[in-house]
């Protein structure tokens, strides 16, 4: 059992280099052996991914890393969470067909093109049965309130990771309040540049530091268990 245990987290560190190194192949073949060997892919994700990441974010600022280095990384993070999560994209397919918690218009703000950490929220909050549209990246609010409109949602779910992106979340809360909206969709905020503080100050009524988080804040805005 301690050795089963020990293999597991040896796939779990070399999924780590092989994502911190940008090697998409490596990543793509320990992924699939770890979804094999039926590891918690969220788990693995969140404290594991996240973190690798991280660092890859920090070699960039030192100037270890170039931007190719970064855009190696965040294809190998983007298959191995494709990868880890095949599994349970068939689950939440089973679960679409039971009650829906809500409807939920998503996507990363203008000018912002990182998607990995709102398609893991967007990925969550469909297996636990809200109803996801999502508008990929560089979303103007224009696009976010008609779509909002056009599919009747309760949430309008906004990512930033960038702080010169972030303020197009309270563009997104504006452009509703000038539009006399504000009281038809609830907004929830997250992504690595945005913070409680933040939500609050633009009236958000929600934001979560991470996936797992999302869920919880989306089920409480809709007072769902
Ligand atoms: Co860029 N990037 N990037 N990048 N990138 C960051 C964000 C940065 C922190 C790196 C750094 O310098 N340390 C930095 C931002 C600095 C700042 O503004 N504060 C940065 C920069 C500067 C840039 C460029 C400007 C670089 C350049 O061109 N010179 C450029 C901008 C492009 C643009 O968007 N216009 C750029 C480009 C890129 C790539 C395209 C190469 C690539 C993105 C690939 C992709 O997404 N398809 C990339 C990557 C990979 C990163 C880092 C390394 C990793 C981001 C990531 O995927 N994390 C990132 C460093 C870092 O974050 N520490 C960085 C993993 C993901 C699971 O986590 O996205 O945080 P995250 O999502 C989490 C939570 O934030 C939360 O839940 C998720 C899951 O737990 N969450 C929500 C997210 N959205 C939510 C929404 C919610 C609730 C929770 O409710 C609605």
């Amino acid at each position: 059992m301690l050795g089963h245990d020990l293999k597991e987290e040896e796939l779990v560190r070399e999924l780590e280099q092989a994502i911190i190194s940008g090697n998409v192949e490596d990543t793509a073949r320990i992924a699939n052996e770890i979804l094999k060997a039926e590891l918690d892919p969220i788990k693995v994700i969140q404290e594991h991914l996240v973190s690798a990441m991280k660092l890859v974010g920090e070699k960039f600022e030192n100037q270890e890393y170039f931007l190719a280095d970064l855009m190696s990384a965040g294809e190998a993070m983007k298959v191995s969470t494709s990868i880890l999560t095949s599994g349970m994209d068939r689950e939440s397919i089973k679960r679409l067909e039971s009650a829906r918690s809500g409807v939920v218009v998503i996507g990363t703000v203008k000018g912002d093109q990182h998607d990995i950490g709102k398609n893991l929220v967007a990925l969550l909050l469909q297996a636990n049965r809200f109803d996801i549209h999502d508008l990929g990246v560089d979303v103007s609010p224009q696009e976010f309130v008609e779509k909002a409109k056009g599919t009747d949602s309760d949430i309008v779910a906004l990512s930033a990771l960038l702080t010169t992106t972030v303020p197009y979340q309270a563009e997104v809360t504006n452009y509703l309040r000038d539009a006399g909206l504000r009281g038809r969709f609830k907004v929830m905020v997250g992504g690595g540049a945005t913070s409680a503080d933040w939500a609050k100050e633009i009236g958000a009524e929600g934001w979560a530091p991470d996936a797992t988080k999302a869920v919880e804040v989306a089920k409480q805005i809709m007072r769902v268990s």
